[in-house]
């Protein structure tokens, strides 16, 4: 297959105005009649060219006609009718009957089996494995769906839209017709059938409206729904609240499964989920899953108005409603939870692996230009870096002007579409303010470097500060061009009589200064406040101005990020030399956070070492275990360090355990644990704590956050009880397979020699499925990611059992295998004797037989 690039787009030259569909449910020989009503676009004399893989054509009926084999052609991806065999009319009618093998299909794209229940994915190109169709997001019809099954295996079957028709068939089957008056791309149509148990509640939209809620689990699952349900009236609530935006149709589901590549699926009407983001309870989720499943249950509510009811012109337009939707989940979450840990974990996931995608072989811009295989662009940077390119936009029209860009949007392109152009024009005659360079956002990659310095003139009492910028100078990117950065910087006065400063720069140049009056001493620069612009800054800052930063911004995100640029600095003098002299002022610095009386979380995240992932981003040459030694060597450092203060506070947060703020209580107590674990007196706390939270006999007291949390310990430190404590783990929850998949998760984190061992043993555990993504996720990924001592170990163990894996999955699976392979390609970070022992596994990965696009296109790009 070919490539293709965004500078080719053309409108199709026909479209699709209705689909009607009937769908046999089979196991392996599914049979589906489409009946489409077509129409051609102006005069043009082209052939009709519609995608299909994967399909047995059985029939071809075109205007009532039968075609015969004669009159079209078929390979592997198209069906070919050429001009000659349709009719002069500019609007015709064409009924195709295809087979599939849904059983068969474990890439789990199109119509495939999770467990005992039918189920689809068509984004973004899975509906050409249901049937032949214009397979692009610009051809919107209107779907109507008749789903036939068997009545006792398949109860419940269900599409989008509303229910229109329902009955009884012959042979113990059923059927069930669904109509969604909305037009609409092929990718978010839908179809499931199961039996679930259903929870059922609705919500009233501001107009009045009732609509019914509805979320389909496996049976027994029904009050693991309960979070979800109510996250879903929150998102409901808030849309309506914060961008008056109502739900349209009478009726919202959400169907959980098993076996699915994503974490989600916005289809209208009908949203399919990864069960991992839908089941909670306290004893088998934790407090971040509870908050991912808010997140993403709000994500993909949100993506009815930013992605269905206003869609993508062509998929290199992802980012369009993935980036947008990213940002308004980031804001809902913000206002439900503390904005300033909220904002601080979307910067933690931005730095260390967007950071590293744009820096690595797949670097693209957030509209890339050129994709070979669609999935693979599903990526952090047009979902995580897209989403900040909507909050730079925000912050400089800022939230009213946003607010009146939104509606504009809706208003203009309302049921097409579109562009990010589109989208940026909105907001730019809405809020009156030229956004071209702005644009440039949209097309050029890799992380800027913004360059800060400063000089305060004592005799005229001028603060000057200047900022240059640079983008990234690559292969594909020769010359790039200064951007629209928006930089909020705090000026912190050293008098109390003087006032603080807060402003918002534009940085449109290469180079620019500005100039501060009102300081009769040098004021201490908090720079990036709320992170402003996803940029790499480099300003020298000596401690004592860390410090000050630390203790004095006014904004939260600069006060945890000075301490993250103090413990990063030393960090960096750790890899060079382990046995470096860490300043004693670090001890008095976190006594002092700890003794703060802060929120709790907040303290949590100011405690926490930059992980192994974002100190890698901010280096050169990596040499992962001098960078794995670095880290440890300095938690053990604050740990011997402040050792009477984290058993205090530890102590107080398991007091206040059941209290109010309980989350933030159990985010300060875990990390105090985990710090405390690297010391040998105060292990018992990790075997005191496992037991009470996961072997109690107050089955209340129960709680997964801090079972994970002691098994973390355990793990990491390779801790005596470990092995009891993952066998009683396992006896306990092996019946709960997301629970299941956090023990393969912990198995695979084991820091110690003997992980390979126990990874080859899991690989063979009966509950071991590489079909499962979630599992194979978290076995595969867990130890890569998770594991960096023993992924980057010196002979080369890690990575061979990395490629092994996706080797096999190659076949399989070709999305999972593409989004485990992200830690080889960026090989080119590592110190060169990594970087050989990575590149030989992608080589061999390279020669695979049946090398799929999606592995393909990330090979080429990164062995080139
Ligand atoms: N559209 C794919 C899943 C998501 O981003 O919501
Ligand atoms: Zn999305």
């Amino acid at each position: 297959t070919a490539p293709r690039f965004l500078a080719d787009y053309r409108p199709a030259d026909f479209t699709i105005n209705t689909v009607n569909l009937t769908i046999h449910l089979d196991d392996t020989c599914s049979q589906v009649v489409s009946e489409l009503t077509l129409e051609r676009k102006g005069d043009n004399q082209q052939a009709l060219q519609l995608n299909g893989e994967h399909l047995t054509l059985v029939s071809l009926v075109l205007d009532n006609q039968a075609l015969s084999k004669e009159q079209y052609q078929i390979n592997d991806t198209l069906l070919i009718i050429p001009a000659s065999s349709l009719p002069d009319r500019s609007h015709f009618t064409l009924i195709i009957t295809t087979e599939i093998n849904p059983q068969e299909n474990t890439a789990l794209e199109g119509l495939f089996k999770s467990g005992d229940a039918f189920c689809t994915q068509c984004e973004a190109e899975g509906f050409r494995r249901i049937s032949y169709y214009l397979d692009r997001p610009d051809v919107m019809a209107t779907f109507t769906t008749k789903v036939i099954a068997d009545k006792s295996l398949y109860p419940y079957l269900l599409s989008n839209g509303n229910k229109v028709a329902s009955g009884e068939l012959s042979n113990n089957k059923h059927f069930v017709t669904w109509h969604d008056p909305f037009p609409k791309p092929c990718y978010l149509f839908a179809l499931v059938a199961g039996d679930f148990d259903l929870l059922e509640d609705s919500f009233t939209t501001a107009s009045g409206r009732e609509v019914a809620l509805e979320i389909f689990v496996d049976k027994g699952n029904l009050v693991k729904a309960e979070h979800a349900m109510t996250s879903l009236q929150k998102s409901m609530a808030w849309d309506e609240e914060t961008f008056g935006l109502e739900y349209d149709l009478d009726i919202y589901m959400i169907v959980a499964v098993d076996f699915f590549n994503m974490g989600a699926m916005e289809n209208k009407g009908l949203n399919v989920f990864n069960s991992k983001f839908v089941l909670a309870d306290s004893h088998c989720a934790t407090d971040s899953d509870y908050f991912n499943i808010e997140a993403v249950i709000a994500h993909e509510y949100f993506h009815n108005w930013t992605g269905n009811r206003v869609t993508c012109r062509d998929w290199f337009q992802l980012s369009l409603k993935e980036g947008l939707t990213v940002f308004r989940d980031q804001q809902f979450s913000a206002q439900m939870h503390s904005s300033a840990v909220t904002r601080i974990q979307n910067v933690r996931l931005l730095r260390s692996q967007q950071f590293a995608e744009d820096a690595g072989p797949m670097a693209h811009p957030i509209r890339p230009e050129k994709v070979l295989e669609m999935n693979n662009f599903y990526t952090l940077t047009v979902y995580e870096k897209g989403s900040e390119v909507i909050r730079m936009l925000h912050t400089l029209i800022g939230v009213d002007k946003f607010r009146q860009g939104m509606d504009l949007y809706f208003s203009r392109f309302d049921g097409m579409a579109v562009t990010c152009d589109d989208f940026i024009n909105a907001m730019s005659d809405a809020s009156g303010k030229d956004l071209a360079q702005f644009k440039l956002w949209y097309s050029q990659s890799g992380t800027p470097v913004v360059k800060a310095q400063e000089m305060f003139d004592s005799q005229t009492n001028i603060y000057t500060l200047t900022l240059r910028q640079q983008s990234p100078i690559t292969k594909n990117q020769q010359n790039p061009q200064a951007l629209h950065i928006p930089v909020k910087v705090e000026l912190i006065s050293e008098n109390n009589d003087e006032p603080s400063q807060s402003e918002l720069l534009e940085l449109t140049q290469t180079e620019q200064s500005w100039q501060f009056n009102g300081f009769t001493s040098k004021p201490t620069l908090a720079m990036l406040a709320d992170f402003s612009a996803p940029v790499k800054l480099i300003f020298d800052q000596d401690n004592t101005s860390l410090l000050t930063i630390m203790k004095q911004a006014d904004n939260s995100f600069c006060r945890w990020d000075a301490g993250q640029k103090l413990l990063m600095s030393y960090l960096h003098q750790l890899t060079f030399d382990i046995d470096y002299t860490v300043p004693t002022e670090l001890i008095n610095a976190i006594n002092d956070m700890l003794n703060s009386g802060g929120d709790r979380a907040f303290i949590a995240e100011q405690l926490s070492l930059p992980s192994f992932d974002e100190a890698a981003s901010l280096m050169i040459d990596i040499d992962p275990i001098a960078l794995t030694n670095a880290i440890t060597t300095l938690a053990i450092f604050i740990a011997r360090g402040t050792q009477q203060q984290l058993l205090t506070s530890y102590k107080a947060c398991q007091q206040d355990d059941l209290k109010e703020n309980a989350v933030a209580n159990r985010a300060l107590k875990n990390v105090c644990l985990a710090y405390l674990s690297l010391l040998p007196e105060y292990q018992y706390l990790v075997t005191q704590q496992y037991q009470q939270a996961t072997n109690n006999d107050d089955i209340l007291q129960e709680n997964m956050t801090d079972s994970l949390a002691a098994l973390t310990c355990s793990s990491k430190n390779n801790l005596d009880d470990l092995n009891e404590q993952l066998e009683h783990f396992e006896n306990k929850w092996q019946q709960t397979t997301l629970v299941m998949d956090k023990w393969f998760a912990l198995n695979a984190s084991v820091v110690s020699e003997d992980v390979f061992a126990q990874l080859d043993k899991l690989l063979e555990h009966p509950q071991f499925s590489l079909k499962n993504p979630n599992r194979a996720r978290s076995l595969i990924s867990a130890f890569a990611m998770n594991n960096p001592k023993y992924f980057h170990c010196q002979t080369g163990r890690g990575y061979q059992f990395l490629a092994n894996q996706i080797a096999k999955l190659n076949e399989i699976n070709p999305q999972v295998a593409s989004r485990l392979i992200t830690p080889l390609i960026q090989y080119k970070s590592f110190a060169p004797a990594h970087q050989k022992l990575m590149k030989a596994e992608l080589v061999k990965l390279q020669a695979l037989t049946n090398l799929s696009n999606d592995l393909k296109e990330k090979l080429d790009a990164a062995l080139n």
